[in-house]
């Protein structure tokens, strides 16, 4: 009983401690301008390149016309979409990183896209917590 106890002890503090390390990110995609046409056609590839991307995460995107599409890079790079399914066009759309490796958004409606209403990202696996 009292070896019960004690592994109890220990993986409770193990879970916490996992919960503690794992703190997952929410990223307000484009920050303030929100996920729109951008004026400044960089805007979403400076916004990813500022920051890290792990499993766990959740991108949040504020929009008040359009959609959120993930697509693939070939889609992403010719403003296509192959897949309509994976469309969200209820704002915020809150879409978790689930999986790592690259990640590509766009917004679907006719000419959003080419006018770089798109995002890149490339998530990682979550850090061991080895500090
Ligand atoms: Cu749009």
């Amino acid at each position: 009983m009292g070896s019960f106890n004690f592994n109890m002890v220990v993986f409770m503090a193990l879970v916490a401690s996992m919960a503690f390390c794992s703190s997952a990110t929410q990223h307000i995609v484009g920050d303030a301008s929100g996920w729109v046409i951008p004026n400044n056609h960089n805007l979403y590839t400076d916004w990813a390149s500022q920051r890290m991307f792990t499993v766990g995460d959740s991108l949040v995107f504020d929009f008040l016309t359009g959609d959120v599409t993930e697509v693939s890079k070939d889609d992403y790079d010719h403003c296509h979409v192959s897949n309509p399914g994976s469309t969200i066009k209820t704002s915020p759309a809150i879409i978790n990183l689930t999986s790592p490796g690259d990640h590509y958004y766009i917004c679907s409606l006719e000419g959003h896209c080419i006018f770089h209403q798109k995002l890149a990202i490339n998530v990682v696996m979550k850090s061991s917590c080895s500090k």
